[in-house]
């Protein structure tokens, strides 16, 4: 299934993320890009930010009451961004810190805290203490951030990381022109899996003068007409230097709410990753069970609940791959910032750990499955019959071509949740619906929206979206 893997694409290479002089960071990207010479290997991203050394950022033991994803075009700042509001630089792998891009889901909590001296947007901070008054600062809300990718080979796992964000942070650069392709994918992306709740932020404002600031911030202005972020806040600042801080901060907290949550309805759980967390070596006798990390949509968890996970572990088999579901007992639940909690809800990125074979669980392996509590596992299937709705033009390339109808035959990328899937075009029914069949079939919300990518110019393109009419559910035997 070529299509479907994404890091047998090449990524193309930029430069290490090298520490930089001052005139360095005064200059705009592309003419930084030229002083660095010779990339060196293994360099750490620039780990201070100025404000972190004077002021400190506590973890508070209140658990994350939502998800906030970024999204927004390579190289914009998504993730230093994240490194301002939790204090953790999210990418830590080592191709991503000699590539100097995201390339997995990155996750950190913050606390975002009020100071009750100050006077709106001043009050708000990430710090312990107020940065305007020295005051002892109070948690207002823990969040839970989901750092995507901004690549455009990339595009799959932002889509199932978009699975899991109730609300985005949409960066833009001011030293760009706007907007660059997957500015424009991504912000297609969260219109088209329901994100409404969004919060523009024009990065990188240390680098251009103030009239360039203001033409650049007409040219987002123009660019989000029409669009779901038309009345978006924008946020001017410098994810680098922390500046507006406050004021991003404010804006989160009053246009991005938390969501009402159904914790009452049974159990269910996407998976964004997964994890062998054993050492090479370690003792059979000493081995833990797979890790898998997602979030919660509906429902409570408990440490040692029974649960299913679907479709399941996957083994090939020849050229097929076979899907084994599994029940599994939760060994413990863990969320980033509070450490091991005894339970678990909607809200937050938590990772479980099970008793499943770990080498099963490495690399993402378990990605795209749902986790759900007994009796109420989600349908596993392998064909659907989507509501499609089609972009006008192609999003996600620099230039712009119209989106031609589905054709049948075609083959186009499901991202369906967190899991990514192939869909085989059947048939095209009348008003706009098309029948799938799905390799490799997958578990499924049937109220999810389904970011649907076609291939164009040699990369999966967002084209559009569907919504599930029906779907051919498979028999599934759930083993211990
Ligand atoms: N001068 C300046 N540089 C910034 C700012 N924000 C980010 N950068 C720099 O821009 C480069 C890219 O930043 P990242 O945070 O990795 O960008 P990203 O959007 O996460 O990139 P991808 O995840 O690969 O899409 C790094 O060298 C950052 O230090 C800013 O506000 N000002
Ligand atoms: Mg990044
Ligand atoms: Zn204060």
């Amino acid at each position: 299934m070529r299509g479907l893997s994404i890091v047998e694409e090449k990524i193309v290479k930029r430069k290490p993320r090298a520490a930089k002089t001052e005139e360095q960071k005064r200059k705009p990207r592309a003419a930084k890009a030229k002083v660095v010479k010779k990339p060196k290997k293994n360099i750490k991203p620039e780990k201070t930010i100025e404000k972190e050394k004077k002021f400190k950022i506590t973890r508070s033991n209140i658990p994350p009451e939502i998800n906030i994803g970024t999204a927004g075009h390579v190289d914009e700042g998504k993730s230093t961004l994240i490194q301002l509001l939790t204090g953790k630089f999210p990418d830590e792998h080592s191709e991503e810190l000699k590539r100097g891009i995201t390339i997995r889901l990155g996750y950190a909590d913050a606390d975002i805290m009020k100071c009750g001296s100050c006077d709106e947007p001043d009050c708000w901070t990430v710090y312990d203490e107020c940065e305007k008054c020295g005051a002892k600062t109070e948690v207002a809300r823990k969040v839970s951030f989901v750092d995507a990718p901004g690549h455009e080979i990339l595009m799959q796992v932002m889509l199932s990381g978009a699975a899991l964000m109730d609300g985005a942070l949409m960066l833009i650069a001011a030293n760009n022109d706007v907007p660059q392709a997957q500015t424009r994918e991504h912000l297609a992306a969260l219109e088209a899996l329901g994100i409404q709740k969004i919060v523009v932020i024009q990065n990188k404002v240390d680098l251009v003068t103030s009239e360039q600031a203001k033409q650049n911030y007409m040219d987002i202005k123009n660019f989000l007409k029409g669009t779901i972020a038309e009345n978006a806040p924008i946020i001017p600042m410098s994810a680098l230097h922390g500046a507006n801080l406050d004021v991003l901060l404010s804006a989160i907290q009053y246009f991005i709410p938390t969501p009402d949550r159904k914790v009452d309805e049974p159990m269910r759980m996407m998976v964004a990753r997964s994890f062998d967390i054993n050492r090479p070596g370690t003792k059979p006798s000493k081995l833990k069970g797979g890790v898998l990390g997602g979030s919660l949509i509906t429902g409570k968890l408990n440490v040692g609940d029974e649960v299913v996970i679907l479709p399941g572990l996957k083994k090939k088999k020849g050229k097929d791959t076979k899907f084994i579901p599994v029940k599994t007992k939760v060994e413990s639940i863990q969320v980033g910032s509070m450490g091991s909690v005894d339970e678990a809800q909607p809200g937050g990125l938590l990772a479980l750990a099970t008793k499943i074979d770990p080498a099963m669980a490495r690399s993402d392996n378990l990605a795209g499955n749902i986790i759900s509590a007994v009796g109420a596992e989600p349908p596993v299937v392998n064909k659907i019959l989507l509501k499609v709705n089609l972009f006008k033009e192609v999003v996600g390339t620099d230039t712009r071509e119209t989106v031609k109808p589905v054709v049948n035959g075609e083959t186009l990328l499901l991202t369906v949740g967190t899991a990514t899937t192939v869909g085989l075009v059947e048939k095209i029914e009348k008003k706009g619906r098309i029948s799938l069949n799905l390799r490799p079939q997958i578990a499924m919300n049937p109220m999810s929206k389904i970011a649907i990518s076609r291939r164009f110019q040699k990369r999966w393109r967002l084209i559009g979206y569907g919504e599930v009419d029906e779907f051919n559910e498979l028999e599934v035997n759930i083993s211990s």
